[in-house]
């Protein structure tokens, strides 16, 4: 079997997707997920311009050797851009086996182990009734688990927390030119005990309680935050210092019990030598398309594994559901299993993907259909081209741009 056509399709139907579609010569397709928000024609290029053309031909069922090709190949190793790219081959690729297998993937990375995939989902609110309010929604949507994020009093726009304006229309967080969070790091210290201990009260010790901090804090104020949030047993708080420095949490985890998630942003299980070796992490966040595919991750997750160390796959809405559905599949076989964010896509994003998993009582399943189980409608899709959107960015009171 050999390729025979690689395209790389994006498109926006509420936020922008890139997906790559391979095609062998018995006509078997196969969907890779390459979206890298806020930078997704970098990844385009590196794919049309650098990757497709060296595709044609190759075998499809000679994934790990592919993989090491694009890897080692390019002499330039790892990154966003370029492990997005390696992402997309690498799922299309194992999509095309399994299709040829006539099994769903998980099935051929060893099979269930387990009968469904427990979610959390994301709870905002401007202030705390308002984040109640909140909870209670994803509570009836059937969530098992929960993140809890608010606002900050004083502060206008903080992360994960939804904005309206003077006329109460919600404003979307992505805009052709960043919009501008601000950030008061004591006052956020203040505060996310508060709202922990009003989230507990009202809702009891037993929901699982998450909660992001999203790089913006020093060792020593995390490993404050930490300790202030043990009452309230959160389930994970994840992100406390900024991604790049491992050895940052070698000082937090000497202060707290409060279990820590890392890792959204990191691309390479170099990322995680020290986090795992030295098991100051509880889970790690990397998902299929920012980690260079399912081959890299699934050596990842069973790396973690070997120090107890949970999976915790990133999955916002900018995961396409062709990335998403990558990453169920690797949940449901991996035997270290933790817990998969899920926030829900549009139905436009339902129609132009058309993916078999589902979501019931707040847990997934990427369904049993052959290979990754995603359809991809390309009329629709180019029927929603690409629209500029980037996420904010975050100052301090004084104007010194901070970490978002
Ligand atoms: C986040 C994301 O889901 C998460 O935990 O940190 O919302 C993140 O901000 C976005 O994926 C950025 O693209
Ligand atoms: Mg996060």
């Amino acid at each position: 079997m050999k390729i025979v056509d690689a395209k790389v399709v994006v498109t926006s139907p509420g936020r922008n997707f890139v997906t790559l579609k391979l095609t062998t010569d018995d006509g078997l397709t196969g969907l890779g997920d390459a979206t890298l928000n806020g930078r997704e024609l970098s990844v385009v290029s590196y794919l049309s311009d650098h990757v497709t053309p060296l595709l044609i031909g190759l075998d499809p069922h000679r994934i790990e050797d592919t993989w090491q090709y694009l890897y080692r190949g390019a002499y330039w190793r790892r990154g966003p851009v370029t492990m997005a790219a390696i992402a997309a081959v690498d799922v299309a690729l194992w999509d095309i086996k399994a299709k040829v297998a006539g099994l769903p993937l998980y099935q051929l990375l060893g099979g269930a182990g387990r009968d469904r995939l427990r979610t959390y989902g994301h709870a905002d609110g401007r202030d705390i009734p308002e984040l109640l309010d909140s909870v209670r929604t994803r509570l009836a949507e059937g969530y098992p688990a929960v993140r809890i994020q608010s606002g900050v009093p004083g502060l206008k726009a903080v992360y994960g927390v939804h904005t309206t304006d003077a006329h109460g229309a919600a404003v979307p967080h992505q805009q052709a030119r960043p919009l501008v969070e601000d950030w008061d790091t004591d006052a956020y210290l203040r505060h996310t005990p508060a709202m922990f201990e009003a989230v507990r009260a009202e809702f009891g010790p037993g929901l699982p309680l998450l909660h992001d901090a999203h790089h913006r804090l020093t060792p020593i104020q995390a490993a404050r935050l930490g300790k202030d949030l043990e009452p309230y047993r959160p389930f994970w708080l994840e992100d406390c210092t900024p991604a790049e420095n491992q050895e940052a949490l070698r000082l937090v985890r000497r202060h707290t019990t409060t279990p820590l998630a890392v890792g959204e942003v990191f691309n390479s299980v170099f990322d995680y030598q020290t986090l795992v070796t030295e098991q100051l992490i509880d889970y790690v966040r990397s998902t299929v398309t920012h980690f260079g595919g399912v081959t890299p991750l699934r050596k990842l997750f069973d790396f973690a594994a070997q120090y107890q160390i949970r999976t915790a796959p990133h999955g916002p809405e900018d995961i396409s559901p062709v990335g998403m559905a990558a990453a169920l599949h690797l949940d449901l076989a991996v035997h270290n299993f933790g817990i998969q964010e899920y926030s829900g896509y549009t139905p436009l994003t339902h129609e132009v993907f058309r993916p078999s998993f589902t979501f019931t009582d707040g847990h997934l399943h990427p369904g049993t259909a052959p290979g990754i189980g995603v359809d991809l409608d390309e009329d629709l899709a180019a029927a929603h081209p690409y629209r500029a959107a980037y996420l904010p960015v975050n100052r301090l009171q004084d104007g010194t741009l901070h970490d978002w």
